[in-house]
């Protein structure tokens, strides 16, 4: 007892030295906190995560994870970290992602060994997917192998949740305390990758977390950033790009998630190569809805001009990009292109395409060298007027009319309803329009919410949208509103969910409320999860186990939390409008319920243009894509 006392001073002692001298790094430059400790793995790993700027841990702790709690209690205390606990593992998985993902500020997830570390491994398949950097800290079975430990993997085998989690992402178990400075490194190069960052799985046997570790060096806890890449180095590889951008006639530039922060180049280039853009949903507004060159989005659902563009265009320059499915029709969406030019950092994706002249580097130095070997070569663009700009505005403007035709017929007859009701279009674009007029931020879940939602948006810059297109996890839009709580500087956001994605992470109504979230749920309730009945009727003409008969008053139930605002959207455009402001102006979380269309009406929804390689169509788009042959 007595120790114990004496240890928690010891640690109160090293928090306060570390606060005194205005931060960790001063501490350790002014021998405030010694550069050799007795600390336990807990408190290095701790120190270790303050060391990179990790201030923010969400957690479900366990007996998986106590000893990990004391030290992150004793350094709350001290002001030096916050602790936000909350009631699901994916939820505060997908609120750490989503604070990378807006405000770039890094956090960690800590959980128990077993389920929780499980619900965890399952959210972090979107900072996977996405690219984003998170830190895991799960609880993990004890090294001396003394028997099996309740919740681990049942099975007579060693550093099993070391094999899952490194199937997902980088992943490393402290088996031997001594090694924390090796570990957090990996750990740092991995989150703070400079172009594609990811999930980190530090696991933490539960018999080392209270390890002694004598005279650990506090050198060996690394700090610093990995560096970019830089602009592609090859300088052949810029001629061969020149020389075949000369002889295109039909540009198109696909934008991923890897061109986010080169609008400005982006939009010089597409001047000068007398090309258009289609943009993945991930980059809406890295240029201008406005521009005259944005073609919107293009792929499996996609627009009448990203698809036209993609579907005509013979030259693809593709900047960091990852070709998922949906995103280039299962590798059949640019069926007449000859030459691919592919900007990206990583060496697998930028030779993903055959007939590829590839730019290994960094999205917007590359894009200025290139443009300037374009100078060099004279060329300069052929203004607004070429047939393959015409061509693709008169496109353009066939999507405006085919939008504009839904957005004219807001209400449709609704059998589930018994009446009228607002159709998801018409929900999506007067709430995003408000999202933007009211400087929120908007955050898509899966299903036809999103879908619609990335044809629907008009971003006239970045960071207004963020859908969560890489693994389209439903219940992340609506568990990120709790990034409004964690972020340094507050935002407001506003989350659109559809009714099966609400369900999947409602704890939200509570630890929004718990931990101080400013935003508004906006859920479409087509009592049903739409996105597949759609494709299940496309496909075999039939829906099969995608509703039921259950009716829930969801302003009711979130009534139930107190601290919330609960509001019905109504069934007009104006009372939409109306619950908005009523929910911004409140100073905290609130949720909007919109009864929404779901039937055959085309003017129900926005429509998909392109080809999906799943269900009854792989034969047909498999084939195409070998026909292809890029
Ligand atoms: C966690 C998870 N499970 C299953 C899916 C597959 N899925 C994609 S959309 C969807 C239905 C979404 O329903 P809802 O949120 O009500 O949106 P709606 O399509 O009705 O607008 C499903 C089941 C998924 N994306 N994520
Ligand atoms: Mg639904």
């Amino acid at each position: 007892m007595i120790e114990r006392e004496a240890a928690a001073t010891r640690r109160t002692g090293r928090a306060g030295a570390i606060v005194e001298a205005g931060g960790i790094e001063q501490a350790i430059r002014s021998g405030a906190l010694p550069r050799f400790l007795d600390i336990t793995l807990s408190e290095a790993v701790v120190l270790g995560l303050l060391r990179q700027g990790v201030r923010r841990f969400l957690c479900v702790l366990g007996h998986g994870s106590t000893d990990l709690a004391e030290v992150l209690r004793v350094y709350e205390r001290a002001g030096l970290l916050k602790t936000y606990s909350v009631r699901h593992e994916t939820e505060a998985s997908h609120a750490a992602t989503a604070l990378r993902w807006v405000t770039g500020e890094k956090a960690a997830v800590v959980t128990s060994i077993g389920p929780g570390a499980l619900q965890a491994l399952a959210g972090s398949i979107v900072p996977a997917s996405d690219g984003l950097g998170v830190w895991y800290l799960l609880g993990d079975e004890t090294t001396e192998d003394e028997g099996p430990n309740m919740q681990q993997i049942p099975r007579h085998e060693q550093n099993l949740f070391l094999k899952l989690c490194s199937a997902m992402g980088e992943a490393y178990c402290l088996h031997t305390p001594e090694a924390v400075g090796s570990a957090l490194r990996r750990g740092l190069v991995t989150v703070d990758h400079p172009h594609r960052g990811g999930p980190f799985y530090l696991l933490l046997p539960m018999n080392t977390q209270p390890d002694l570790l004598e005279d650990l060096n506090l050198d060996e806890l690394p700090c610093g950033q990995p560096p970019p890449l830089g602009e592609a180095s090859d300088p052949d590889a810029y001629e061969r790009a020149a020389d075949a951008l000369l002889q295109a006639e039909r540009v198109v530039v696909r934008v991923g998630g890897g061109a986010r922060n080169c609008g400005p180049e982006l939009a010089g280039f597409l001047e000068r190569v007398d090309g258009v853009a289609v943009l993945s949903p991930l980059v809406t507004g890295v240029i201008d809805y406005d521009h005259p060159r944005n073609m919107l989005v293009g792929g499996s659902k996609g627009s009448i001009c990203g698809n036209y563009a993609m579907e005509q265009a013979d030259l693809l320059v593709a900047i960091g990009t990852r070709f998922v499915c949906q995103s280039d029709c299962s590798r059949t969406g640019y069926p007449d292109v000859k030459v691919v030019i592919n900007i990206n950092t990583d060496v697998r994706d930028v030779m993903h395409y055959g007939k590829t002249v590839a730019l290994l580097g960094d999205a917007a130095p590359t894009l200025r060298r290139l443009l300037s070997v374009l100078e060099e070569r004279g060329v300069s663009g052929s203004g607004r007027s070429s047939e393959w700009i015409n061509a693709c505005a008169a496109k353009r403007r066939e999507w405006e009319a085919f939008k504009a035709e839904r957005y004219a017929t807001p209400c449709l007859y609704s059998e589930a309803w018994g009446g009228e009701v607002l159709t998801q279009p018409a929900v999506i674009k007067t709430a995003t329009d408000w999202a933007r007029a009211n400087g929120a931020v908007s955050f898509f879940d899966a299903g036809d919410v999103q879908a619609n939602g990335f044809q629907v948006v008009e971003d006239d810059r970045p960071g207004r949208t963020y859908t969560e297109t890489g693994a389209s996890y439903m219940g992340f839009a609506v568990s990120a509103l709790l990034a409004t709580a964690l972020a340094s500087e507050p935002f407001y956001g506003l989350a659109l969910t559809g009714d099966g994605s609400f369900m999947m992470s409602p704890q939200i109504l509570i630890d929004g409320i718990c931990h101080g979230a400013k935003g508004c749920i906006l859920l479409l309730d087509n009592r049903r999860m739409a996105a597949i009945s759609a494709l299940q009727e496309a496909q075999y003409g039939e829906a099969h186990a995608t509703s039921d008969h259950v009716e829930v008053d969801y302003v009711r139930l979130a009534s139930a939390v107190k601290g919330i605002r609960a509001l019905e959207g109504g069934r007009s455009l104006e009372d939409l409008r109306a619950a908005l402001d009523r929910a911004r102006s409140y100073d905290g979380l609130s949720l909007i319920h919109v009864p929404v269309y779901y039937g055959p009406d085309p003017l129900g929804g926005l429509g998909a243009f392109g080809r999906w390689n799943v269900g009854n169509w792989c034969e047909e788009t498999q084939a195409l894509r070998h026909k292809i042959g890029l």
